[in-house]
C-alpha cells in the first residue's frame, strides 16, 4: 500500500490489527466511513482521499443491497460489484459490509477505530453524533456538482456531465 507512507510496512499494518492485551488495537490511526458508493465518481474518491489523510488504516462500511432496499434505494451495481472497486483503491484497507443503521458501535469497537468520517450530508446526524462516545466524529465538506442521482439523472436524459 504505496501512498500513504511506505515506512508503514505491510508487516506494521498487519500488527496493527493486533488486539492487546487491554483489548485496545495498538499502532495505527484507524479510520472508518459509511456509503454505498455506487457509480463510483470522483465525489467517492475525494472523500475517501482526505479520510484515509486523517489516519493511517481507513475500514469502509459499504451498505449491502439488502440495506439499501430496506431504505428504498436500489444501487446500479450490486454489492459484490461495489465492494471490488473499492477493494481495487489506494486509500482503502478493509472493506466491511453494512447491514443496519445499528452496527456502527459494534464497527467502531470491533476494529478499534479512532475516527469515523463522513460527508458533509451527515453533519449533526443522530446516525453518527452518538459515536462521539467512542471516537472522534468528523464531517468533510461535499464535493459540489456530483451526485450517483445526477450521473444516472443526466444519463437518463442523454445531458453531459458538466
Ligand atoms: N460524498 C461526497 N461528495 C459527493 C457525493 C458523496 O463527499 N459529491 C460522500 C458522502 O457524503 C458519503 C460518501 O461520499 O460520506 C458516500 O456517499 P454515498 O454512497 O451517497 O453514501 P450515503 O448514501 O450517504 O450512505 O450509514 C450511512 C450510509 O451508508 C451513507
Amino acid at each position: 500500500m504505496g501512498y500513504r507512507n511506505d515506512a508503514i510496512d505491510t508487516e506494521a499494518k498487519a500488527s496493527a490489527t493486533e488486539v492487546s492485551s487491554d483489548g485496545s488495537y495498538k499502532g495505527l490511526r484507524r479510520v472508518l466511513t459509511y456509503g454505498t458508493f455506487d457509480l463510483f465518481h470522483f465525489g467517492h474518491i475525494r472523500l475517501l482521499r482526505r479520510a484515509a489523510q486523517l489516519g493511517d488504516y481507513l475500514v469502509v462500511a459499504l451498505s449491502t443491497d439488502e440495506f439499501n432496499a430496506g431504505k428504498g434505494k436500489k444501487s446500479f451495481y450490486d454489492y459484490a460489484t461495489r465492494k471490488e472497486m473499492l477493494e481495487a483503491i489506494r486509500y482503502v484497507d478493509l472493506v466491511i459490509p453494512e447491514n443496519c443503521w445499528e452496527q456502527k458501535i459494534d464497527d467502531v469497537k470491533r476494529y478499534g477505530i479512532d475516527v469515523v468520517v463522513m460527508g458533509g450530508d451527515w453533519a449533526g446526524s443522530d446516525r453518527f453524533e452518538h459515536l462521539k462516545e467512542y471516537c472522534d466524529v468528523v464531517y468533510l465538506d461535499r464535493t459540489p456538482g456530483i451526485s450517483t442521482s445526477q450521473v444516472k439523472q443526466h444519463l437518463k436524459t442523454g445531458k453531459d456531465a458538466q
